[in-house]
């Protein structure tokens, strides 16, 4: 018997007796294992959503008012802020990443809570320009129970930005969290409960994507998906949901530009390309995994740059001065050195990093690696989702651009140039979701994010992602006398 603690399943309003099947998860800067979660089978799921979809059904949130909504989001915001030492402290040791890097994150999720509490609260309907005399008033109304992926590498704010969106449109809401990093998502169900929710409201069903994600996203009673996670799993998913006749938002990966021009100070580049490619480990969505540097500055810009990547803390991420802290697993490092070899192979020049490394003899860290490459390697078109990242010397505007848009993804893009006109120019030009100016990973609740082709559909954040979560009816009154059809005096009027 483990004497590990367990923490099982968040549904209607308890955690539930532990599953048969336990997954361990472990800390990934130590390798020791942190803690054990249910790994949830089929027959459980299915009652859990029997379970949501009575909540659902009851209108004790679906038709709760907005101000009801507003205050139980509110309120969750406060006591999610209270409680931020606890969760920046969890999800370090869950997620490896520096504990600096989390206090940043977390302290400004309580923000996803309030935006959406206020959007709920002031979310207007419309009436549309009808021929006649005739008034179209359209409301919106929740889906119903849906269903939320979620991924490891920012668990908590990817799933409140999600949860958040979902309730205050008044959905019924079951949340997977990633089987590598559950725990912060996981204690959200009790503090939605003392902010006010109803049982059942919230659900956390935790398990492995390819059993527990797969049941529940099978399910003909689930009204949306909305996944965080990799193609392959949107791939796995798509089909049951296409026939299902039920929406996706899908939040999947990227390869993002960074594009560096001349106008830009040689030093404030290196400082944008450091901050784009490395945080969290280069294991974010819109990691600046490609360096796009045009040729004028490009020697300057690489010598600089290497000298400043060599100088990254790599180290115990609950250290405060540590920069740069563990991948996620075992396997993540293998990746990362694959995309290394692989670049060898193909004539890429190893600038710095390349291999795994150790903190006192433990973790699964990779050093922070620049890789002198072509547009067209194999590193500069797939997702290394680590910090293996490529630099490709650029000869001009055009060729930034067309390089910016030659991967299969399209999520997010910076590009960085004092020159007002080309900078606008060329964030007009590239496609991707989200185009930063002289910035890099700004992120807004109020802001639409989610990107095009490979990198996924629909928009998390700000009024998109909130109406995402709603139907639209059209109720069409008609406030005229006269009939229309069927009735002779009309007809011998119109054709007599
Ligand atoms: O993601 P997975 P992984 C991308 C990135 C990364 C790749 C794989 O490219 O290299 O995905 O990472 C659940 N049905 N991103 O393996 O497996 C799973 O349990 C239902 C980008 O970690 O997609 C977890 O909860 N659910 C991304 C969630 O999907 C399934 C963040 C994500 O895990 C499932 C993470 C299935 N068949 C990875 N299979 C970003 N956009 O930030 C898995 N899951």
């Amino acid at each position: 018997m483990s004497s590990l603690q367990h923490h099982s399943n968040w549904v209607n309003g308890a955690h539930q007796p532990p599953a048969e099947g336990r997954i361990h998860v472990i800390n990934p800067a130590t390798e020791s294992p942190l803690f054990t979660i249910d790994s949830t089978p089929s027959s459980t799921v299915s009652t859990i959503i029997q379970s949501s979809l009575s909540n659902f059904s009851s209108g004790i949130w679906s038709s709760s008012s907005a101000s009801d909504r507003y205050l139980v989001l509110s309120k969750a915001a406060t006591l999610l802020r209270s409680r931020l030492p606890h969760y920046i402290r969890l999800e370090t040791s869950q997620t490896g990443r520096p504990i600096r890097e989390m206090t940043a994150q977390l302290s400004r999720i309580p923000e996803w809570l309030e935006y959406f509490a206020s959007l709920a609260r002031t979310h207007e309907g419309r009436v549309t320009p009808f021929k006649g005399p005739v008034v179209n008033t359209l409301t919106r109304s929740p889906l119903g129970v849906v269903v939320q992926i979620t991924p490891w590498n920012h668990p908590l704010l990817i799933a409140i930005k999600k949860i958040a969106a979902a309730l205050a449109a008044g959905n019924s809401v079951i949340v997977k969290p990633s089987e590598s990093a559950p725990l912060s998502v996981l204690e959200m169900g009790k503090l939605f409960q003392e902010a006010g929710l109803p049982d059942g409201t919230l659900q956390i069903v935790c398990g492995y994507g390819r059993e527990t994600g797969k049941f529940l996203c099978e399910s003909p009673l689930v009204a949306k998906i909305d996944l965080t996670g990799g193609l392959q799993t949107y791939a796995a998913i798509a089909p049951n949901a296409s026939k299902n006749l039920i929406p996706i938002t899908a939040e999947l990966g990227g390869k993002a530009p960074v594009c560096i021009f001349p106008s830009v100070p040689v030093e404030k580049a290196v400082k944008a390309a450091l901050f784009a490619s490395f945080i969290a480990s280069g294991q974010t969505c819109v990691t600046g995994s490609r360096l796009l540097v045009h040729s004028d500055i490009y020697d300057e810009f690489v010598s600089l740059m290497v000298e400043r990547t060599k100088a990254l803390r790599v180290g115990d991420p609950m250290d405060e001065r540590t920069q740069i802290g563990a991948v996620i697993s075992r396997a993540s490092v293998e990746r990362c050195a694959s995309f290394v070899m692989k670049a060898v192979i193909e004539n890429g020049n190893v600038l710095c990093g390349g291999g795994p490394t150790r903190v006192d003899g433990k973790g699964f860290f990779f050093q922070p690696t620049l890789i002198e490459t072509s547009a067209e390697s194999n590193l500069s078109c797939n997702e290394v989702f680590g910090p293996v990242i490529a630099i490709i010397r650029c000869k001009s505007e055009d060729e930034i651009i067309q390089i910016a848009n030659s991967t299969s993804f399209a999520l997010g893009a910076s590009v960085w140039s004092n020159d007002f006109s080309q900078a606008h120019r060329v964030a007009e030009k590239i496609d991707a979701g989200i185009v930063w100016i002289n910035g890099h990973h700004l992120n807004d609740p109020s802001s639409p994010w989610g990107g095009f082709k490979e990198s996924g559909m629909g928009k998390e954040n700000g009024i998109e992602a909130f109406e995402s979560y709603t139907k639209v009816k059209s109720t069409i009154i008609n406030y005229g006398q006269e009939p229309t059809w069927f009735d002779d005096e009309v007809e011998n009027a119109r054709y007599g």
